[in-house]
């Protein structure tokens, strides 16, 4: 029988929730930090510690059979993978914020103005459809000091409690996505039946939260 592997987050935000469902769901494993890979030792599959951005690639590319990771990396990378269960963790919004002092009412005042992202992709086809034009300035983190340094007019960045945007003074302005944990899987892996009885355990988890 094959091994299946499954690649998580290695740390960060969703690590700890990941781990702690697989376990939930009665595999057993060692959670080394320093480790890569971990064998689970009561059913046929290796668990892989990844950066979070890694991982649609890595199922993408059948490397991993499946995968955790948020909605909006899948989203902003863009792969071909099957979407096989929404996980109830991670939860967060993708949001346009501009300054608090800002003089911009309509969404249309957005055209011709720089908004600072790391999520560049999602953000040019949530504007494209809207018809707006304007410039995104793609930035690796720290977005929301970006208006304050006068490096953009507006933001779009992941919100969750909203804390971050009011202590750089920005105000929510547009929803441009919702987001959670989801399991993903490599095209066709739904057929697998090891993935199946994964997916069933998952799911008894997830109601038993309920
Ligand atoms: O190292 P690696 O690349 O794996 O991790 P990372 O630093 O890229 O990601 P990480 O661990 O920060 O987030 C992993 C995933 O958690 C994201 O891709 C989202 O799907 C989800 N998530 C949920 C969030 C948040 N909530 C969140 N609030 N990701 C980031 N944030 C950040 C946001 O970017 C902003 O800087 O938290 C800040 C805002 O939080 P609030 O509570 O002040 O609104
Ligand atoms: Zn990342």
């Amino acid at each position: 029988m094959k091994t299946l592997k499954i690649a998580i987050q290695k740390s960060g935000r969703l690590n700890e929730k990941s781990v702690e469902l697989l376990k939930n769901c009665g595999l057993n494993f060692e959670n080394y930090k320093s480790s890569l890979i971990s064998p689970v030792s009561n059913f046929p599959l290796e668990i892989l510690f990844l950066r979070d951005d890694d991982i649609p690639e890595y199922v993408q590319d059948g490397i991993a059979d499946l995968g955790i990771v948020g909605e909006n990396v899948i989203q902003e990378t863009e792969v071909e993978v099957s979407y096989l269960q929404k996980l109830g963790f991670g939860k967060c919004s993708l949001k346009i914020a501009v300054p608090n002092n800002n003089t911009i009412t309509d969404i249309n005042q957005l055209n011709g103005k720089a908004i600072a992202t790391t999520y560049p992709v999602i953000l040019g086809k949530y504007l494209k459809e809207k018809g707006i034009t304007s410039d995104i300035r793609t930035i690796s983190g720290s977005v929301e000091i970006s208006p304050g340094l006068g490096l953009s007019d507006a933001i779009c960045d992941l919100v969750s409690t909203g804390g971050t945007l009011k202590s750089n003074g920005l105000m929510p302005f547009a929803d441009v996505m919702s987001s959670e944990a989801v399991l993903i899987g490599s095209k066709g892996s739904e057929d697998n039946h090891l993935v199946q009885e994964l997916i069933q355990r998952i799911q008894s988890v997830l109601r038993a939260k309920e």
